[in-house]
């Protein structure tokens, strides 16, 4: 039983490791090619290849994920007005964790739910809004759903734990500080009920707004398929390697602001490096000054922060975890910068 695990294991780090280091023996190739060529990996090894990109389905009968959707997602909720005036946004969340999920080409995993993905969903309000959770477990263990943030005691999804079949629970509570901010639930043992899933992102804005720019959301997570306690693959967004496979497209000249979420549990660190460029870093979100101008960020567990960045030249360039095992098990991305159509006639400057 050990064994056929083990080899199992190493099989599946041999198909990982051969996988990336095509990545980076060839990092521009990343469409598809017909005939077999043969590659040195990064440890060494010799092997013949296509070279062709295999994708998980994503799908399947229980489950929904696409990571490029979820990318540019945001979720207001329903909203309306309390007497006082005062924004109400609405949420109806419902956890599950009874689904199976291709995570990487013929690795299924049993992931605990959300709305049906991992992250769920990213909520998003603006500071002072009331914000009203209707929390429904329809899962088979007790689950709760303790948000970062300023809220009182009772709203902390820590002491009331949400029983299994349909329990419910209202969290409200008003949307503040400013920032970004993980959700996640809080049932022990905790480590188990973050790794298979149950996590998501919260942003407050600012009542004055920020600046216009194309809104991304990263939350940067790790697999334990095989329940070791250690990760075997990582991500941006849950899917290994599919940004890779499908590079974000952004424009140059033009805004791009992230907001990055490490939800990596066993490894204590976790980075973010951005090739060709450096980003202004908002840690937590919650100045309007950024603390840093930089390439490189490193983040522990749920922490995270904005990073705001424009491409001045057109091209394909990486970002990706700088330790380097988690971006050749799938936590590396590319973003394929295009002209922007628009930068002759407007020519903005960011931070001007
Ligand atoms: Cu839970």
């Amino acid at each position: 039983m050990k064994n056929s695990k083990t080899s199992i294991m190493i099989s599946i780090l041999a198909i990982v490791s051969v996988a990336s280091s095509l990545y980076f023996v060839i990092p521009g190739s990343i469409e598809a090619q017909s005939e077999e060529k043969t590659f040195v990996t990064h440890n060494g090894g010799i092997v013949r290849t296509t070279g062709e990109v295999l994708d998980p389905l994503y799908t399947s009968a229980t489950m929904k994920f696409d990571p490029m959707e979820y990318l540019r997602e945001f979720n207001y909720g329903r909203v309306s007005q309390l007497p006082d005036g005062i924004t109400l946004r609405e949420f109806t969340i419902i956890a599950e964790d009874d689904k199976i999920m291709e995570v990487s080409p013929g690795v299924f995993y049993n992931v605990w739910t959300f709305n049906g993905t991992v992250p769920g969903p990213t909520i998003r309000a603006t500071e002072g809004d009331m914000v009203r959770i209707n929390f429904i477990n329809n899962g088979s263990k007790s689950h709760t759903m303790h948000f970062h943030g300023i809220h009182p005691a009772e709203m902390d999804g820590v002491f009331e734990p949400v029983g299994p079949g349909g329990g419910q629970f209202t969290y409200e509570f008003e949307a503040g500080p400013v920032g970004v901010h993980p959700y996640h639930c809080h049932m022990m043992p905790l480590e188990e009920h973050i790794v298979h899933g149950l996590y998501g992102v919260y942003i407050v804005d600012p009542k004055e707004g920020r600046a216009p720019a194309d809104e991304m959301v990263m939350v940067l997570n790790g697999l334990d398929t095989d329940f070791d306690t250690e990760n075997n693959f990582y991500a941006a967004n849950t899917i290994p390697f599919y940004y890779q496979h499908h590079p974000i497209q952004i424009n140059t000249d033009e805004l791009i602001r992230v907001y990055v979420v490490n939800m990596v549990e066993f490894d204590p660190v976790n980075n973010l490096h951005l090739h060709g460029n450096l980003y202004h870093y908002y840690p937590t979100g919650t100045d309007t000054v950024p603390s840093f101008y930089t390439d490189m960020i490193t983040l522990s567990q749920t922490e995270r922060g904005i990073i705001e960045f424009e491409y001045d030249y057109p091209g394909k360039y990486l970002f990706h975890a700088h330790k380097v095992e988690f971006s050749e098990k799938g936590w590396i991305g590319i973003f394929l910068v295009k002209e922007n159509p628009k930068s002759a006639s407007i020519g903005v400057e960011y931070g001007s």
